[in-house]
């Protein structure tokens, strides 16, 4: 699978060595959106790398040395480290080859930026408040924030006229995006497809390979959620 799939190492793990000479690793959880996002622009790409994955609730030490935050996603390849989703997928489209992503004019920039940033309070109430929360009045306040980043959002990809927020084809904002909403369509109970401009253009990031080499299913998105809020370390092994 394009999250990986090899098990998630634990605070009792040996610190794997570092990658051979040119190999770019991936410090990553299957299911985290921000490794989703860099996973999702070396797949369209077309970047080869290697996958360790993290066990977020049994964090191993050796891994704060690499991020004293001790989150993923973290890029490191010939002595090189570096960590947070939008820098390492920044960096990762400038220095390798490929198709370049991120968005060159200006001012096109200045509103994908904008409408990111927007975007980052519709996802921590719509994602992780309603996930995480076992609380109906956070629950209910939650889904009516999302509803409102939706409509913002069908708003801007309408105004935008092209397919994709980045053009023709999907850039490096359309994959800053998707993993969200990938999840908030899983998770909430409003759904992308009652806003018709958001079904369009979610049905058309569906097509892309680099998003289909690395979906996951609606039902273990859900599964997941269940599971890490019960406080389960063995939530991040399930699936392919
Ligand atoms: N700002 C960071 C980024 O964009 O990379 C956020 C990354 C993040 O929060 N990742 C979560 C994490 O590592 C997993 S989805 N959580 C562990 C923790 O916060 O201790």
């Amino acid at each position: 699978h394009g999250m990986g799939n090899s098990v998630h190492l634990r605070e009792d793990s040996v610190e794997p060595s570092p990658p051979a000479k040119g190999v770019l690793r991936v410090y990553g959880m299957k299911f985290c959106p921000y490794v989703h996002r860099l996973k999702l622009v070396l797949a369209a790409k077309g970047v080869k790398h290697e996958t360790v994955n993290i066990n977020l609730k049994s964090k191993p030490k050796w891994y704060f040395a690499k991020n004293p935050a001790g989150k993923v996603p973290t890029i490191e390849c010939d002595g090189i480290v570096i960590y947070e989703s939008d820098i390492t997928s920044e960096y990762a489209d400038a220095v390798y080859p490929g198709r370049k992503l991120a968005t060159t004019e200006p001012l096109k920039l200045a509103k994908e930026k904008m409408l990111l940033s927007h975007w980052a309070q519709t996802v921590s109430n719509g994602f992780y408040r309603y996930g995480y929360s076992k609380d109906d009045e956070v629950k209910a306040t939650a889904v009516e924030v999302a509803k409102t980043g939706f409509v913002k959002l069908a708003a801007y990809l309408e105004s935008n006229g092209s397919t994709f927020i980045c053009g023709s084809q999907p850039g490096l904002t359309d994959y800053m995006l998707y993993p969200h909403l990938e999840r908030m369509n899983a998770i909430l109970p409003v759904k992308l497809s009652q806003y018709p401009p958001l079904k369009a253009y979610f049905d058309k990031m569906q097509g892309d390979p680099a998003v289909q080499a690395c979906r996951f299913s609606d039902e273990l998105h859900c599964e997941f959620v269940n599971k890490a809020l019960a406080g389960s370390k063995e939530a991040y092994d399930i699936g392919p």
